[in-house]
């Protein structure tokens, strides 16, 4: 070992927007960072962890990282810059914010932001801002809310059993989701399962993902036919004697009319929808009603189409009719978020009157930057922005409108960011952003049960500045006044911790990470749903499912009353004979790592799943460039030959950068923007598209 430059072990939580947030072990030698490993004493992550951040070297000492402030000198888009220093930076977005307000009032700027960073000081303290200078507050929707929504309309509550069970149940359903590369931990768990207790591991899907292929019960259907599925399984539940009516009577709100409502939604029925087979349903079913340890792990993937909320509340309503709910290793799990009891006060500079500036819906950028007057409340246009943590011009839908809402003359664009992304390259100001290991923050588990400290653990390169000393400057120059601007990050963490009765920052960081996990009785619902009466909703309340959104969104009128296929999707029509889905790539987290050379590596190039015979239909062979149409525009990428698919169903893994496909538009060209109901989100798995093979291409 080098005697100057000896390796000591960092302690973190990974800060990507991913349901394990691993607890880190992290090599430093000379200042800079080497090696990460997962902890072995964080019971969920236990020691394991994706090779992407294994290899996050690669991004953190990436030679293409921003380390200065920059200022646009050629057209918008053109990737013109010149380096400025951080005062002019500052005072340049001061002014135009400033300019923006007195033009239009202040709901002219709309701060931006997502889950670059999932630290809550650097992810959440851009609010802080908004909410003391009134501008045009941020309503996010590019995730969570179909999948959340469905959650809370029949339990009330946004938990579940402890994730770790998965490893003492003896059937796990991975459903709609694709740990293998989207959360590895939930396969170490369920392969533990497995090993252990010969569990079987089924995964609901609608491609042969990474994480079907290790299933022993693969079960693959249509793309938003969920709802269809669950409604069939539980209409053999009850046919064939496996409902627990005890729990039924206890713990649901009508056990009867959902039993009556389902007399109909047989096996057959479904298999006609979702293209499984009535056999397989009846096998599936039987499997979950024979297994009274059966943990559904339920994803997000599923969720992601018009009728996701409805399908989501259906895959929960199983366990409340097998009565799976009373076991260890039973019942359903998506997301802790209720467990952490947070208190943001003083990171979101809420707690004073309630604000009342307009709330702008994070997927209809397009729209609203496009100046469409539905989508902007009846109030001015945009006209200034600042964009943390997210590139919103690879990853929003409806991506022709979002670059030609960036690319407006008179829209100012200040974008702080560690590369020089898509969103980046439109930006009249870049500004250079830390990571992880180079500020304090503090990390909550979204598929487990733990808050991580992320201390600072070393310098950051050349000029870079977190998120929170950016807001903080800005604050300064713009006369924003709250407390939270005054301190450092590492102070709101601990004020934040104490605010929440978790214990001090340094204390955290001495121990590592906390287990909040509460007890069986609470996690698995023995005392009650979290309704007034104690009963799961098999009929829920749609319009008041307590989820807090600035208005309801979507068909809300037109939801179904009971769990059911709601027909809201996308069908493919003659013209737009095939239905997409866009799910996320292993070696990619959403657009990120599409900068490092290993996972560049490992991804190649952006490529469309077809089945053989679709493509055999279409005069397509393997490596062929197609042209991808849906109403929304078009995009080219290469065929691949796959036949882990629906006849009629293609998929496209990952968000690559625009520019690496020809023609230079995005797989977000083709998706929608029009709000999921209940409480809105993007539809990105459910598109009608049509496939036409490029001639010119084929040969070249
Ligand atoms: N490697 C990698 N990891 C990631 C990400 C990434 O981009 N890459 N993204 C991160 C983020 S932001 C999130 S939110 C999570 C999301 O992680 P997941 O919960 O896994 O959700 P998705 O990745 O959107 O989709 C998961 C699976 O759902 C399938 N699917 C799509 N439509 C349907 C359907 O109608 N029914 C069923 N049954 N399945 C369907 C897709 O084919 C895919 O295999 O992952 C995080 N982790
Ligand atoms: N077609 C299609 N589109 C999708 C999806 C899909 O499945 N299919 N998934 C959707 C989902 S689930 C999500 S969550 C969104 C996610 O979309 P985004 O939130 O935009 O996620 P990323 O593309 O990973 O971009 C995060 C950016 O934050 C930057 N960043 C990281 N840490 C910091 C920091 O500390 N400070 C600052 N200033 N910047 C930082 C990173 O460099 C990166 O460029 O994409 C959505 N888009
Ligand atoms: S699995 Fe997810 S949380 Fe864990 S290291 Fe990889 S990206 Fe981070
Ligand atoms: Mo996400």
């Amino acid at each position: 070992m080098n005697q100057h430059n000896p390796i000591r072990t960092g302690y973190s939580a990974c800060p990507h927007d991913c349901p394990s947030t691993c607890a880190l072990e992290i090599d430093i030698s000379g200042g800079r960072i080497g090696r990460v490993r997962g902890s072995k004493d964080n019971s969920y992550t236990a020691g394991v962890i994706c090779a992407k951040v294994a290899r996050y070297a690669e991004r953190a000492n990436h030679p293409d990282r921003l380390t200065q402030p920059l200022r646009r000198t050629g057209p918008k888009g053109s990737g013109a810059f010149e380096p400025i220093g951080w005062d002019e930076a500052l005072d340049t977005i001061a002014a135009r914010f400033r300019a923006a307000e007195a033009t239009h009032g202040p709901e002219a700027v709309w701060p931006y932001y997502y889950a670059g960073t999932m630290g809550l000081v650097m992810r959440d303290g851009i609010n802080r801002l908004t909410h003391a200078k009134g501008y045009s507050r941020f309503f996010s929707t590019i995730c969570i809310n179909p999948a959340w929504s469905g959650f809370l309309a029949g339990t009330g509550r946004l938990a579940g059993p402890d994730p770790r069970e998965m490893a003492k149940s003896d059937l796990v359903v991975i459903w709609g989701t694709n740990p293998v590369s989207t959360q590895i931990n939930v396969m170490a768990h369920a392969t533990r399962a497995r090993k252990e207790r010969g569990a079987r591991i089924a995964v609901v899907d609608v491609y042969r993902s990474p994480t079907m292929e290790q299933a022993d019960i693969p079960v693959l259907i249509r793309p938003g036919t969920d709802g269809a599925l669950a409604c069939a399984v539980m209409h053999v539940l009850f046919r064939d004697g496996m409902a627990d009516r005890d729990y039924l009577a206890r713990y649901t709100d009508d056990p009867v009319g959902l039993e009556a409502h389902l007399a109909d939604r047989t096996p057959e029925w479904a298999a006609a929808i979702t293209g499984l087979p009535a056999e397989e349903i009846v096998a599936f079913a039987h499997a979950i009603g024979a297994t009274p340890r059966t943990f559904i792990r339920a994803g997000y993937g599923f969720t992601r189409s018009r009728n996701g909320a409805v399908n989501m509340h259906a895959v929960t309503c199983i366990p409340a009719v097998s009565g799976a709910w009373r076991h260890e290793g039973g019942g359903v799990f998506h997301t802790n978020g209720a467990i952490f009891g947070w208190n943001k006060q003083l990171i979101e500079g809420t707690g004073g009157p309630a604000p009342s500036a307009r709330m702008l819906d994070q997927s209809r950028i397009g729209a609203i930057l496009c100046g469409e007057a539905e989508v902007l409340g009846g109030g001015p246009p945009v006209t200034a922005m600042l964009i943390q943590n997210t590139n919103p011009v690879s990853v929003a839908p409806e991506q022709d409108k979002v670059r030609a809402g960036v690319a407006r003359e008179d829209l100012f664009v200040a974008v702080h960011e560690q590369f020089m992304t898509e969103t980046a390259l439109y930006a009249d100001i870049v500004l250079p952003a830390t990571m992880f290991t180079e500020h304090d923050d503090i990390y909550q588990g979204g598929g487990n049960q733990y808050v991580i400290a992320g201390p600072k653990l070393v310098e950051a390169p050349g000029e870079c500045r977190s998120n929170h000393e950016v807001i903080c400057a800005l604050a300064e120059r713009l006369g924003a006044e709250h407390e939270g601007f005054t301190l450092s990050a590492r102070e709101i963490a601990d004020r934040t911790l104490q605010a929440s009765k978790r214990g001090s920052f340094a204390e955290l960081e001495e121990k590592r990470f906390i287990d909040v996990q509460p007890d069986f009785g609470t996690a698995h619902y023995g005392r009650g749903f979290n309704w007034s009466d104690g009963k799961f909703r098999f009929k829920p309340n749609w319009p008041k499912v307590p989820y807090a959104a600035p208005a309801k969104f979507g068909p809300v009128a037109d939801m179904p009353e009971w769990p059911d296929h709601w027909g809201v999707i996308e069908e493919a029509t003659a013209e737009y004979p095939f239905r997409l889905v866009t799910a996320p790539a292993r070696s990619f987290l959403n657009s990120t790592f599409t900068e490092t050379p290993g996972s560049l590596a490992r991804e190649k190039r952006p490529e469309l799943l077809i089945h053989p015979q679709d493509a055999a239909a279409l005069g397509i062979a393997s490596g062929d460039v197609v042209r991808v149409e849906s109403a929304r525009g078009g995009v080219e990428l290469h065929a691949r030959l796959f036949d882990g698919l629906r006849r009629g169903v293609v998929v496209a893994e990952s968000i690559w950068p625009n520019r690496t496909h020809r023609g230079g538009r995005g797989i977000n060209t083709l998706t929608g923007a029009d709000p999921v109901a209940p409480v809105g989100g993007a539809a990105f798995h459910d598109n009608r598209v049509r496939i036409v093979r490029e001639a010119a291409a084929a040969s070249g």
